[in-house]
């Protein structure tokens, strides 16, 4: 695998065991490199740093929740008039991104200022206890639906892309030349860029802590989590399972979905994994 050699992030920080929101980070950094700047908003990650300590080599900036966006595009134009070249990373959580925050968002997209947006899925508000966000999906089990979320997932991918930014993606922690590629190709391309990480939570989903990986790749393999880029308006998959893996094989592992139509969630991933591969990806609801 192609990865650079400097881990800007040291040992040690306050996070569970197998957060995959951590690794994320960790991977997003090593693409990046030194030259990067992180805006957090509050969630999880937040408590990656802990003043005075930080296991960052890199600056850090902590906002409020709805904030990000701005702070992006603040930033940006800072760097510009500055006549500096600094990578502006936002690594925000689902529930600041799809509901507290997509105001901001969408209005730095509207400006065009120059940053990386990196929404870290863990399809819950799980720093204040795992309650429902819009990408929760159908079905999962939260402290807020503890009989099944009844509400379709909100379509952020689409959302993102409509706004005719540059770079539009999704990717996930166990994929990591996928995410670095996609990371290295966002940093070359001037304007807002969005991707999507999926980024499986121990505690929130209900699995053991060992298997973070594993899950997020089974989410791949068996067509839940499609990786994919919208590169100036053209789609395309940029992984291809041979062959997609039973559905069941990725809720089984997961307490969130015991009890669920496993039949019927297979039956509505295959649906949408055949128009993605028909290219008809305004029509996917994801
Ligand atoms: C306006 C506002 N509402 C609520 C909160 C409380 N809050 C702090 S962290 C958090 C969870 C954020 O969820 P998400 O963005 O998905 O990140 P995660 O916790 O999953 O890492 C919430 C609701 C806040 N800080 N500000
Ligand atoms: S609750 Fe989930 S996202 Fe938060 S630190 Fe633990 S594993 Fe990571
Ligand atoms: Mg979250």
């Amino acid at each position: 695998m192609d990865f650079p050699d400097e881990n800007l992030v040291t040992g040690g920080h306050g996070l569970c065991a197998g957060c995959g929101a951590a690794i994320g980070l960790r991977l997003a950094l090593l693409a990046l490199g030194k030259n990067t700047v992180v805006v957090n908003s509050a969630g999880c990650l937040t408590l990656q740093p802990t003043y005075p300590y930080t296991p960052f080599k890199v600056p850090w900036i902590f906002l409020a929740i709805e904030n990000a966006g701005a702070v992006a595009a603040g930033l940006s134009a800072a760097y510009r008039s500055l006549g500096k070249d600094v990578t502006v990373l936002c690594y925000i959580g689902d529930g600041a991104t799809f509901d507290i925050g997509l105001q901001s968002l969408s209005g730095a997209c509207e400006l065009g200022e120059n940053f990386i947006y990196v929404c870290y899925n863990n399809q819950a508000f799980m720093n204040t206890g795992v309650q429902r966000s819009s990408a929760t999906p159908k079905c999962a089990k939260t402290t807020t639906t503890p009989g099944g979320n009844p509400f379709r997932r909100k379509p952020m991918i689409r959302i993102m892309a409509a706004h005719g930014i540059p770079y539009v993606a999704t990717a996930c922690i166990s994929y990591p030349q996928d995410f670095i590629n996609k990371l290295k190709k966002a940093k070359s391309i001037k304007g807002p860029k969005y991707i999507e990480l999926l980024c499986p939570c121990v505690p929130g989903w209900g699995y053991e802590q060992s298997r973070t990986v594993e899950v997020g790749r089974l989410a791949v393999e068996t067509g839940v989590w499609p990786l994919m880029e919208i590169e100036n308006g053209k789609f395309r998959l940029t992984y291809m399972p041979k062959k997609l893996r039973p559905v069941k094989e990725f809720l089984s592992l997961q307490k969130r979905f015991s009890g669920v139509d496993e039949k019927e969630i297979e039956k509505i991933v295959r649906e949408r994994w055949e128009k993605l591969v028909d290219g008809r990806f305004w029509e996917v609801d994801f």
